[in-house]
């Protein structure tokens, strides 16, 4: 054991300046919790195996400090000096310690950081979002409404005015916003230049014939930096400010290019698309961190959105506490996490303006979410503008994507508790046997229905979209699991 890493019950470590983690480990036949926790707070920090005399008072000061075992449940909590992290606002480096070696120590049988806390005064050095939904609402004027949307599919494998030719179908259908696919790039039957240019001439069409706004979120994930950024700036060159987001394959090109894009680009929607994720954190995977800890992380570097799950009522695993509580976090200006209360801002909570703020959402989280939607717009001011915002680190936009259709957004909405969100839906909307024009009117009418409280089957009878969606879906049921009953969260 590394006992000088072991101060169980130091109560310095609400001080402020330490980044709190919560862990449930395992540990290797034949050692103790203690023995462990001790071993890893050393290799997430200052140490490693064994004890070095080249350690000074100074280096010993930054050693992480397991302050809390609970045996029974083979949870540790480490305390981390957030100074150790990079000064920079580095999420990569923050994640290379408690993420990092530990996972692969021989001590270890299982480990998993469940859940992270960052102090104010640490939230100062990161990045945060800039672009948010408000924006995108302010863009498309759309505020009584989740931002409905579309992946097309197939995934890949169209030219690029077949691509566009299905945006065309779903903006003109009423939809708002369209993503590529996490895998769409470069490809030589599907150019990003073309596809970009045929994009445009889709949404001028689609546009005109609606007489509103349309967005469009471009894969700008590459080879190397350089192309990023030269396929970003094409984008820019092309679309209308406002119109187009990034979409970046988070997890695959890491956060270093989610960091890049976030400050490149601060004036446009930054869409995480997390595609690999589940490879750490699934439930059932007794090595790496949970689908919250990425979330907050994503919002540390400054997502404008990610992905957090469709709360067991799409085609992903995940559970609605644990997609639900991702969704609030990145929300909400206070979360309650599975472990911490974080609170997005940069001074304490203990401010009375601060705690003002936060009762003030509260309230509001406790008001039947159809009520307030006439109020949003005024809402988005008086949180994110008339407070000083240099003191609140702004929202992530939970984006919902996978195996949705129109029959299971009422029960995603009721679940998520507000329509401050973005939904993607690929097959729910490419499927529909009148095509994706009635497919994206499907899920509209889908929308109106739960809006005014009436129940789809007989919102249908005169829509006739969501009939053959309704009809379709239930021949085709592709959902295996049922969605587990939400927690209190
Ligand atoms: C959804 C999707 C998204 C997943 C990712 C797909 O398509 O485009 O990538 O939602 O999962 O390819 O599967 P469908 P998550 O609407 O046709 O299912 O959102 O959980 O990160
Ligand atoms: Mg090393
Ligand atoms: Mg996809
Ligand atoms: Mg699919």
């Amino acid at each position: 054991m590394q006992i000088e890493y072991l101060l169980l019950g130091d109560k310095s470590v609400e001080n402020g300046r330490y980044l709190l983690a919560v862990f449930k480990i395992i540990p290797a036949d034949g050692l103790t919790l203690e023995d462990v926790a001790t071993e890893i707070a050393a290799e997430s920090s200052t140490g490693t195996s064994i004890k070095v005399g080249s350690s000074t008072p100074f280096s010993v000061s930054n050693n992480a400090k397991v302050y809390e075992i609970d045996e029974q449940n083979n949870l540790v909590w480490i305390a981390y000096p957030w100074e150790i992290f990079d000064s920079g606002g580095n999420i990569q480096n923050i994640l290379t310690y408690i993420a990092g070696n530990i996972f692969g120590v021989s001590e270890v049988k299982a480990c998993k950081l469940l859940d992270v806390y960052f102090p104010p005064e640490m939230l100062c050095r990161y990045d945060g979002p800039n672009y948010t939904l408000d924006d995108m609402r302010g863009y498309l004027n759309v505020w009584d409404k989740p931002i409905l949307g579309s992946i097309i599919k197939p995934k890949i494998g169209l030219t690029p005015t077949q691509y566009a030719e299905l945006a065309y179908d779903f903006w003109v259908g009423g939809g708002h916003f369209v993503k590529n696919d996490e895998p769409q790039a470069d490809q030589s039957f599907c150019p990003f230049k073309s596809m970009v240019d045929s994009v445009r001439i889709a949404m001028d069409r689609a546009e005109q014939i609606t007489g509103e706004g349309k967005v469009h979120s471009f894969n700008v994930s590459a080879p190397d930096y350089d192309t990023m950024i030269q396929r970003a700036d094409y984008v820019a060159s092309v679309m209308k400010p406002g119109s187009y987001a990034y979409l970046i394959d988070g997890i695959t090109a890491g956060w270093m290019a989610v960091q890049t894009l976030r400050r490149h680009y601060p004036d446009t929607f930054l869409h995480f698309h997390r595609a690999g994720h589940g490879a750490f954190t699934r439930e059932e995977n007794p090595i790496g961190f949970s689908v919250e800890v990425l979330t907050k992380f994503a919002r540390l570097a400054g997502a404008s959105g990610i992905h957090t799950g469709t709360a067991g009522v799409g085609k992903m695993s995940g559970d609605s506490r644990t997609d639900i509580t991702a969704a609030h976090q990145a929300l909400r200006l206070q979360s309650q996490g599975l472990y911490f209360n974080q609170v997005w801002s940069k001074i304490s909570e203990k401010d009375t303006d601060i705690s003002q703020l936060v009762e003030k959402e509260e309230n509001r989280w406790k008001e039947n979410i159809k009520d307030t939607l006439k109020e949003r717009k005024e809402l988005k001011r008086d949180f994110y503008f008339t407070s000083d915002t240099a003191r609140i680190v702004p929202k992530t936009t939970p984006i919902i994507s996978g195996g949705l259709n129109p029959t299971l957004l009422a029960k995603f909405l009721d679940t998520m508790g507000t329509i401050d969100f973005i939904t993607t839906m690929g097959a729910g909307v490419h499927s529909h046997p009148k095509g994706t024009q009635a497919g994206a009117k499907a899920v509209l009418q889908a929308y109106d229905a739960w809006k005014e409280g009436i129940d789809i089957q007989e919102y249908a009878k005169d829509h006739e979209e969501l009939a053959l969606a309704i009809d379709f879906f239930e021949k085709n049921k592709t959902n295996t699991h049922k969605a587990k009953p939400l927690e209190d969260v």
